[in-house]
Order: structure tokens, then C-alpha cells, then sequence
């Protein structure tokens, strides 16, 4: 796999087989021709007299359990395991990439002694006639074995039969033994009779036709692969943008909503203060004042209930926001500690200026803004949230590369 291939099937892990495929059609091998069908149908046998030598194991048990080429005439002959859904299906999966991984040209091969197509037969001949129709790989039907049948009579019969069961369907009818008998005793009538040679001609017109069907399917595949890649892009270039653009203005709100706290806070200080007059605090408690209020008392009390509403209020604007516990790895042993409030801005405040420090004062404000804002990105889904752009931001490069290169192979195709 090409790193090119890589790109894509990083973002479209879902597309593998039609990147394997498009792998396959940029190689550019040559054609290749293969068999598929039910097992003990004469798949192995058929191909056998179609490049004139035995490379194919033939058998009346399941021989062929995987993949075997021969290279003959400038075409690549593949034999796959016969299909069958009462065996367990390590087999079906190697037929199935002959099919569809490996072959310009399917030979659907059926023994007439069957009689009509089993269900599992049509389906898969179906795919293959739906997907000729898109791709141009070619499906010829086989039907084989016809020597079985006793007479014209019975194999009119079941030509009769699939074609009711497939409308429009060209029925290749051959026999390989008498094929086969026929070039052994050179004779005419018997080859003739084993239609193996106008089967030949087929096979190379189509094999003709692969160059021109190649061209057609890869770009087939760039156009689907490129669409897809393209509709995600979008997708996400979209979702991305609107996360981006939700960040900002949750951000945007946080910050004006707590810069209106703090000066509501600070405002209420400063005229609590204002309405204080002298400053007691400074003036020590002596041992005989230790059960008086004191002046001294009342004021830091006072300073305390200031501080508490401040911390209440901003607790309330920041527990609205989504901002509620410090991040784990922060927390202290003091359970009752581990508020945001109290990492910021510390337990106690004594003095006047410990207030006006904290709330009043321009670098104090900023402080708070800066500190509030660096928790508020650690609430739980404002990192989500940056998880989320973050996750879009990498999914969009990966695209932008796949886009790359599908337009690199496209260039080189
Ligand atoms: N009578 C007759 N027997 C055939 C013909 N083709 C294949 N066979 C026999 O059918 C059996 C299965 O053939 P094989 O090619 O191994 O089938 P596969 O499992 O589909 O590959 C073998 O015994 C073959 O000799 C044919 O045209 N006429
Ligand atoms: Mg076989």
C-alpha cells in the first residue's frame, strides 16, 4: 500500500477494498482473467484448457482452497476457491477477492447438470452484472460440463431455465472434456462442438477491452473516493467552524459576566469601606479586651463578611458558568478548600488593604480575571469542548492530506 492509499484509507477506512482495487488498477498489471462459481463446477478444469496446459489442480473434492495464477498470452489467469455456503467461509473470502480485488474478467462458470442458478448464485452473478454495468469489468456465463447431459433437448432445457431466471444473460455453454478429446484426436467436430472456441474469442475481446475498462474504473473509483473525501471535508471544516466560533463567544461572555461581578464586588467594598471611618484593625487587642468587642473586632468582622459576600457572589457567577470544582490534580487535602474561589483569591483577609488589593485595584482585578478565566477553561466542558476543535482541527488535516493525495494519484494515473 502506497502512502498515498494510506491518506485516504486513514479518513475512509470503510472504502479498504475499493482502495485495494484502485491500488490493483494503478499497478497497471496485466489483464486478469478469473473463475467464479460454486466448487466442482469445472472452474479449475475450464481453465485448464484455456491457457493448454494442467497447472490447475482439478478434482472432484474441494481442490482449489487458494489463490493460483498462471501467466499465459499476456494474460494473468487466476484459479479461486468454489463458493459454497454450507463450508466455512475462509474459502468464500479468497474467491471473493479474486472477483473483485484481481479480475478484469469474471468467467461465472455453472455445470449444467445443475440444472438452474441456486439463490446464492444469483446474487453473486447479479453483483457482478450490476457491477459490469458500472465499472466495464466484463462477466461471461459459463455453462459447463454440457457433455453431461444426455441430450439438445435437456440443455435447451436448462438454458431455457436461467435465462427465465436472468433475463438478457448470453449463455457461453462449453464442454472441457470434449474439447480436450478433440485436440487429443484432432478432431474438428468435437472442438467445434465443445464451443471452448468462440468462449476463446470472448475471453479476448474482452481482455481487448481492459486497457480502456481500467482507465474508466479508475477514475471511477478517484471520482467516488474524492466525493466522499470532499463531502467530509466540508462536514467537518463546518462542525469546526461552528465550535471555534462558540468558544470564542462563551469565552467572550465569561469574561464580560465576570469583569460585572468583580465591579459589583469592588463597588460594594469600596462603599462598605467608605462608610467605615477610621481604621481599627491596625490597633492590637490587648489581653483584657479577650472577651470585649473591641473596635478592632467589629472591623475585621466586618472585612470577613465583606470578603464572604464578594466570594459568594463570584462562587454563584462562576458555578453558572459551569466552573465548580478545581480540576483534580489541584486539589488539596482540605476537601472544603477545593473551590475555585478559594484557589484564587486564599482563605483569609484581615485588613482594608487586603480588599482593596484583591478587588479594587486594577492589577487585582486583573488577577482575578486572568486566574477565573484559567479555571474556567478547566470546567468540564469548556475542555470538551477544546477536545472537540482540537479533534476537528486533526480530522480536517488528515482530509486536506487524503485530498492530496487522491489529486497526486489522479495526476499520476
Ligand atoms: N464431464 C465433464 N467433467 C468435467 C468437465 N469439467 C470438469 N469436469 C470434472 O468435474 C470435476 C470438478 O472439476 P474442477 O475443475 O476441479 O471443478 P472446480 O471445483 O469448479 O474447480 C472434476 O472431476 C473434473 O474432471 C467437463 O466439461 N465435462
Ligand atoms: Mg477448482
Amino acid at each position: 500500500m502506497t502512502d498515498a492509499n494510506g491518506d485516504v484509507l486513514r479518513v475512509l477506512p470503510h472504502r479498504a477494498d475499493a482502495l485495494a482495487r484502485l491500488g490493483m488498477l494503478l499497478r497497471n498489471g496485466e489483464p486478469v482473467v478469473t473463475v467464479v462459481g460454486k466448487y466442482n463446477h469445472g472452474k479449475s478444469r475450464l481453465l485448464n484448457e484455456l491457457v493448454g496446459s494442467e497447472v490447475f489442480a482439478v478434482a472432484d473434492r474441494r481442490e482449489t482452497v487458494r489463490l493460483a495464477d498462471t501467466l499465459h498470452e499476456g494474460v494473468l489467469w487466476l484459479d479461486a476457491p468454489g463458493l459454497d455456503a454450507d463450508v466455512a467461509s475462509g474459502d468464500d473470502r479468497q474467491a471473493l477477492h479474486a472477483a473483485w480485488l484481481h479480475a478484469d474478467v469474471r468467467l461465472f462458470v455453472h455445470a449444467a447438470k445443475e440444472g438452474e442458478l441456486d439463490a446464492a448464485e444469483l446474487t453473486l452473478l447479479g453483483q457482478l452484472l450490476a457491477d459490469a454495468a458500472q465499472t466495464q469489468r466484463q462477466t461471461i456465463f459459463v455453462l459447463s460440463q454440457i457433455d453431461q447431459l444426455p441430450g439438445d433437448d435437456e440443455l435447451d432445457q436448462v438454458v431455457g431455465n436461467i435465462a427465465r431466471q436472468v433475463p438478457g444473460l448470453t449463455i457461453q455453454r462449453i464442454s472441457s472434456t470434449r474439447f480436450r478429446k478433440g485436440q487429443q484426436d484432432g478432431k474438428r467436430l468435437l472442438i467445434e462442438q465443445s464451443d471452448m472456441p468462440s468462449l476463446l474469442r470472448r475471453i479476448q475481446e474482452a481482455v481487448a477491452a481492459t486497457p480502456a475498462a481500467r482507465v474508466h474504473e479508475t477514475s471511477l473509483l478517484l471520482g467516488e473516493l474524492t466525493d466522499e473525501v470532499a463531502a467530509l471535508l466540508h462536514e467537518t471544516d463546518a462542525a469546526l467552524g461552528r465550535d471555534r466560533e462558540r468558544q470564542h463567544r462563551q469565552r467572550q461572555a465569561f469574561d464580560l459576566g465576570l469583569s460585572k461581578v468583580i465591579g459589583k464586588v469592588s463597588r460594594d467594598i469600596e462603599s462598605m469601606l467608605a462608610s467605615l471611618g477610621q481604621d481599627h484593625a491596625v490597633i492590637p487587642d490587648k489581653a483584657k479586651d479577650a472577651y470585649r468587642l473591641t473596635a478592632g473586632k467589629v472591623e475585621r468582622a466586618r472585612i470577613q463578611v465583606a470578603y464572604s459576600r464578594a466570594c459568594i457572589e463570584i462562587d454563584a457567577f462562576l458555578a453558572g458558568q459551569g466552573v465548580v470544582t478545581i480540576p483534580t490534580d489541584q486539589e488539596t487535602v482540605a476537601r472544603a478548600l477545593n473551590t475555585v474561589v478559594v484557589a484564587v483569591m486564599g482563605v483569609s483577609v484581615k485588613f482594608r488593604d487586603d480588599l482593596r488589593k484583591i478587588f479594587s485595584s486594577l492589577t487585582g482585578r486583573e488577577r482575578l480575571q486572568r486566574e477565573f478565566a484559567r479555571y474556567y477553561e478547566l470546567s468540564r466542558d469548556r475542555k470538551a469542548l477544546a477536545a472537540r476543535i482540537d479533534a476537528a482541527a486533526a480530522s480536517l488535516a488528515a482530509l486536506t492530506r487524503a485530498m492530496d493525495a487522491l489529486r497526486r494519484l489522479e495526476r499520476n494515473g
